[in-house]
């Protein structure tokens, strides 16, 4: 092997060249899994791959750290309590750019690569789309060069998986790490020590200062472990460093020695189901006490882990602010202001004062949804017996805010209740969000529309009061996964048409736009449509046992079950088809596949009743031979990462249905749109930056403005009023038992729901949703229209990559600049 200029020569271990990648692959066999062929299972053989390509980050891994530490250089630490990362294996070999040559390797070797790739268990450590937001923005600050930690929990249990009984949703236990996880490296040495609960007294220290001492009720440790986040073919490999909370030993030992063996086994029990299990719920909370406890320790251990970097690095913690940006991934880490205030002032001894400089300076706050159910507060009851002394903070913090507020607004009463840290009217609650706004410096919304709703309605009094500190960041999503790894025939075409600049610079893809009328290329960006669909029926086939014809339409709305996103809205559509086929045998509609897919909460009543509906409706749909050649149903059971990086590059139609003004910003749509699939929505979230950026001509908008939806509910809306002849026919044939054998009551909430209230404007939206339809289909038989506005959705969908949107962090708010990585050999780094 011939060393690369100004690069050092890589060791044998750490070469990426077939050869020695395979030697590397067999040893890791041999000495890591203590298999040889004879007796490996494709699991073996999986570990034994993922180490091999594990070695091959570590070399990045510490020329990283090795860079950082030289220049002490700023770094963002994103707090975010999920990180949806989906599977890294098949990721890490398209950032380290030798996926064809491993690919070769293994398949030299007599191994099935893909069958290899299935074998790992995702590690699915989020709900849906807050989780995979912050899995895309560490996977673009590495790609960026851009010095930053991921903090969050590490999970034992992830989000469940989903199986369909009988149409029905159930949940089973995510074992995510049974097999053991290679991707990750245990840092004991790291561990901290995380308080809980108890009170707190006044003491005099050494100088008769009056402090406060909180004696807490119980104390878990966090063991950090680090997961190396690669960046696309650069040296930088940064960090995402989950805490799993253990017993400390001390404490068992003194409850032990007491003879209370029973108590010592209850404390490790008790401090290890804070890491336990991922909380199911998507945008909905449920005040537990568990869960602010597991806020509170990933938290605090994260916080103390940096003050630990900073004493490496010989900094005073005065310049905590000036190390460290801290961006909260919404209100879930928000109790980090109270707790960096008790760090620095209780454990520090600064001046209050000071401290709430810096930790203003320190903080920003991203809000990802309008919803009032998602806003978090916590009783003030539970919030005190698990963390006194934080409260105390709190309370400090706001008096000193209101005072601000009382000088600012004059008179004003009624501004000061609204303000207040403390929601006083009835029960006592602490408002999360609040604390959030008051202890950062800037605060975001994620899509244009979703950033001037938080301005002018959910956080108007904060506005009012700090105009500056507001802004937007419309969300993206990281091309790496979604296109070049999820659709390795797209990427090849895009390459030869276009060269491969695009993978890390999105905007390169506007390059495509004179091709959509070239119809040598439109014929084969058909042909790769139409190849990725066949792949998809056949995995539809294996998993659901129904056959979906490529020729169809695929109309697919993939996310999680929500009454806001509207799956009922789709479903009921599906069912007017339905009739009108039935009704009229030879309607001439455009065949389709509609494919739907996503978890709900396992307590939402009503999601998993519309998950039923639509099971039910397949059922009857797919078996009727009179409309099954042009109507098919499938609900694709446990969306996930990994199932979603099958049914982007097959979809053609990109349901974004949601009630205008509720969808924050949504992310899956782009993730449709850059794989060359058509949207159907509403004038909500990042739809209408989409609209905006392939062009009206090339998006089909239906539906009410989310001026109108405010309108439309504030005259006091009525269902009934928006009833048509076909949505009546539609709402009968659910009713009449049609779809439950009979069983006329079994969808009874939901379409009483919808005749009654209807909170999210199904019946309002219905006809116009119908109408565009039919719009859909007839732009889908002209072949030539349909595949020019394709290509030009993939050529105008550089805005939408998670490289852009973190630039915008970059500069507006952690001011970081990239510190590019050289790579270090094992010489360089030698002890
Ligand atoms: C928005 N999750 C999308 C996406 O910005 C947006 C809330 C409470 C508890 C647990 N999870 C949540 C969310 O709020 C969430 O996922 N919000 C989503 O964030 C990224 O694209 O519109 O709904």
């Amino acid at each position: 092997m011939k060393p690369v200029e100004n690069e050092p020569y890589e060791d044998e271990r750490t070469a990426l060249t077939k050869e020695a990648f395979k030697r590397a692959f067999l040893d890791n066999l041999f000495y890591v899994q203590g298999k040889f062929p004879a007796l490996a299972t494709q699991n073996d053989y999986y570990q034994a791959l993922a180490c091999a390509v594990r070695d091959r980050l570590l070399q990045r891994w510490i020329s990283t750290a090795a860079a950082y530490t030289k220049q002490g250089s700023r770094t963002v630490a994103y707090f975010s309590a999920e990180f949806l990362m989906g599977p890294h294996l098949g990721n890490n070999l398209i950032n380290l750019g030798i996926y064809a040559q491993v690919r070769e390797a293994i398949a030299e070797l007599g191994l099935d690569f893909d069958t290899l790739l299935r074998q790992e268990e995702e590690p699915g450590l989020g709900n849906g789309g807050l989780g995979r937001l912050a899995a895309c923005f560490i996977d673009s600050l590495a790609t960026l060069e851009i010095p930053s930690l991921g903090y969050g929990i590490r999970y034992e249990f992830g989000i469940f998986h989903q199986e369909i009984v009988d149409g029905w949703q159930m949940e089973r236990t995510d074992k995510w790490l049974r097999f053991g996880n290679p991707w990750e490296i245990l840092r004991p040495e790291w561990a901290v020590e995380v308080r809980l609960g108890g009170h707190t007294e006044q003491y005099r220290d050494e100088h008769e200062r009056l402090r406060i001492r909180w004696v807490p009720g119980k104390v878990v440790v966090g063991v950090p472990y680090d997961t190396p986040i690669l960046g696309y073919r650069n040296n930088t490999a940064n960090t995402l460093r989950l805490w799993k909370a253990e017993a400390p030993e001390s404490f068992d030992f003194s409850t032990f020695n007491r003879g209370d063996y029973g108590g010592a086994v209850r404390q490790k029990v008790w401090s290890e189901t804070l890491s336990k299990v991922l909380y199911p719920n998507d945008e909905q909370i449920q005040g537990k006490t568990l869960r602010l406890e597991q806020q509170y320790f990933f938290v605090s251990a994260s916080l103390q882990d940096m003050m630990r970097i900073m004493r490496v690095q010989k900094l005073p913690l005065e310049r905590f602010h000036e190390k460290f940006a801290v961006q909260l991934n919404d209100t879930h880490p928000a109790i980090a202001v109270a707790e960096l205030m008790r760090l620095l002032v209780d454990e520090h001894v600064l001046p209050w004062e000071q401290a709430w400089d810096i930790t203003c300076k320190t903080f920003s706050y991203t809000n990802h949804t309008l919803l009032p159910e998602a806003l978090e507060c916590w009783p003030l009851e539970l919030f005190k017996s698990v963390l006194p002394r934080h409260l105390d903070i709190i309370y400090e913090i706001n008096a000193r805010f209101l005072d601000e507020v009382r000088i600012r607004f004059y008179g004003d009463e009624s501004r000061l209740v609204r303000l207040s840290l403390i929601d006083e009217n009835g029960e006592r609650y602490v408002r999360m969000a609040h604390l959030a706004c008051v202890g950062s410096h800037t605060i975001n919304g994620v899509a244009e529309l979703h950033s001037e709703l938080l301005k002018h309605d959910v956080l108007k009094d904060f506005y009012e009061m700090w105009p500056h500190k507001f802004s937007n960041k419309t969300n993206g999503v990281t091309p790496r996964r979604w296109m070049a790894l999820s659709n390795p025939r797209l990427t090849n075409l895009l390459g030869d048409a276009i060269g491969d600049a695009w993978i890390k610079n999105l905007d390169e893809l506007i390059e495509l736009e004179p091709l959509a009328d070239d119809a040598a290329f439109r014929q084969r960006w058909r042909e790769i449509k139409h190849a990725n669909k066949v792949e998809f029926a056949a995995f539809v086939k294996e998993r659901n046992g129904i056959a979906i014809d490529p020729q169809s339409l695929f109309d697919v709305q993939v996310k999680r079950i929500h009454e806001y996103k509207r799956q009922h809205l789709n479903i009921l559509h599906v069912i007017a088809l339905y009739h009108r086929l039935r009704s009229d045998p030879n309607a001439d509609i455009q065949p389709r596949t509609f494919i739907f897919g996503g978890k709900a909460a396992p307590a939402y009543h009503l999601a998993k009743l519309i998950i039923k509906l639509i099971n039910s409706v397949a059922d009857v749909v797919n078996r009727d031979p009179a409309v099954n050649d042009r109507l098919k149903v499938v609900f694709l059971p446990n969306f996930n990462v990994t199932n979603g990086q099958r049914v982007y590059p097959a979809a053609e139609l990109s349901e974004q249905i949601s009630t205008a003004g509720k969808e924050a910003s949504g992310t899956g749509n782009m993730k449709f749109s850059m794989n060359g699939a058509l949207t159907i929505g509403t004038m909500d979230g990042a739809n209408i930056e989409i609209r905006q950026e392939v062009g009206a001509e090339n998006f089909f908008l239906f539906g009410l403005t989310a001026e109108q939806v405010a309108q439309t509910k504030a005259r006091g809306y009525r269902p009934l009023d928006h009833m048509t002849p076909e949505l009546q026919e539609v709402i009968s044939l659910i009713n009449s038992g049609f779809f439950s054998r009979g069983d006329t009551e079994l969808f009874r909430a939901l379409t009483d729901g919808l005749l009654w209230h209807d909170p999210y404007l199904v019946f309002a939206d219905f006809e116009s949703y119908s109408e565009c339809q039919l719009q859909v289909s007839k732009a889908y038989r002209d072949v030539d229209r349909w595949t020019r506005m394709s290509i030009l959705n993939t050529a105008r969908s550089g805005k939408f990559s998670s490289d852009r949107t973190i630039r915008e962090y970059g500069a507006d708010i952690w001011r970081a600049p990239s510190v590019p990585v050289r790579l270090l050999s094992q010489q360089d780094v030698k002890v």
